[in-house]
């Protein structure tokens, strides 16, 4: 079986070159001898240093190099693609920082070998963290916390850049994303019943410049990836988001509609409460709409979820069938 390791790299000329060495020292027996050719594939996404000389003297097996710098997501996302073309049986990203330890590869790859997951999610929460400054340590906790909620997979670790792929998981997952992957598969793959399993790893400080080449702010960072934690959700669950946002508003307008029907009962007449009948016309009329819109939107879901299907399909005839 054939093992392919991405690492998407941006400006890693510092670290990568150790990454690739330590991978290269895998042997078929740290896979119980089910592994016998391990490919590493470096996307390098608009380096401005030396991160392709690098990997080159390294020995990396395949360079894919954007011109200019485009995001981790299609950085992934072409590393996927990448590895799928080479008739990769099972790929493994691995960040270029080397803060996850590579040894540590055939425990991430096992339960895909044993027919136990098709997803595997490298757990820092679960291992060992050498350091992780507190800020980060927070804003993963609740990153993790919000893509728990949004998928429904009980994740320790939603933001780990160290995971597996059986072949076939990695022709399900679409990603849409630009900057960042991460929440975005856990959802995916959980909506698409893919088996993930968590097994914990080791996380090391930043070495080189140690410098974060993703995270430049934490609210930026949250931001963004709130961003897409929220476009996945919806994409998925349309019904329950615009039938919460519509009922709040129908529920309200509701409220203030039997007020003034109530007065109006009474007295025989609507006098001062016409504010609140145009009220709750008006909180009426948006809290329908909002309910048609998610009706509308649930149809597009179906549509996605034929061209989900459609998509993977027509990967499986592209990158040919490998039973
Ligand atoms: N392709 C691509 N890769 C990136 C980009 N930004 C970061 N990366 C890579 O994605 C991986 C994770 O980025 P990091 O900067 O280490 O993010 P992090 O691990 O969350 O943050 P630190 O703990 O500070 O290292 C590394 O291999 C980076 O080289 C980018 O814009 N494009
Ligand atoms: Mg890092």
């Amino acid at each position: 079986m054939k093992l392919a390791v991405t690492i998407p790299a941006y400006n890693e000329e510092n670290t990568l070159g150790n990454v690739i060495h330590e991978i290269k020292e895998l042997k078929p027996e740290d896979f119980e001898g089910k592994i016998d050719d391990i490919e590493i594939i470096v996307i390098n996404d608009g380096s401005e240093d030396n991160t392709v000389k690098v990997a080159e003297e390294a020995g990396a097996d395949i360079i894919v190099s954007f011109r200019k710098n485009r995001g981790l997501a299609r950085a992934f996302r072409q590393g996927i693609e990448t590895a799928l073309e080479r008739g990769a049986d099972i790929i493994v990203n691995i960040d270029a920082d080397g803060q996850y330890n590579t040894k540590e590869i055939p425990k991430l790859v096992k339960p895909i070998l044993d027919g136990k997951a098709d997803i595997v999610l490298g757990s820092r929460f679960k291992g060992w963290i050498e350091y992780m400054p507190l800020q980060k340590k927070i804003g993963n906790k609740i990153a993790t916390w919000v893509t728990r909620i949004a998928s429904g997979f009980p994740t320790s670790d939603a933001q780990t850049g160290f995971r597996a792929f059986s072949r076939d998981a990695a022709m399900k997952l679409h990603v849409l994303a630009d900057y960042t992957y991460v929440q975005e598969t856990i959802i995916q793959a959980s909506h698409y019943g893919l088996k993930i399993v968590e097994v914990p790893v080791e996380f090391r400080k930043r070495r080189g410049d140690g410098k974060s080449r993703l995270i430049s702010n934490i609210f930026g960072y949250a931001k963004r990836a709130g961003m897409i934690i929220l476009r996945s959700y919806r994409d998925y669950n349309p019904l329950k988001v615009f039938g919460l946002i519509g009922g709040v508003f129908i529920v309200i307008g509701l409220y203030y509609g039997w007020r003034v029907l109530s007065y109006y009962l009474d007295t025989g007449h609507v006098g001062s409460r016409l504010p609140s009948a145009i009220l709750a016309t008006l909180l009426l009329i948006v809290g329908v709409q909002t309910v048609v819109l998610g009706l509308l939107a649930d149809m597009l879901k179906s549509q996605r979820m034929l061209l989900d299907d459609m998509l993977y399909r027509l990967k499986k005839l592209e990158y040919g069938k490998k039973e």
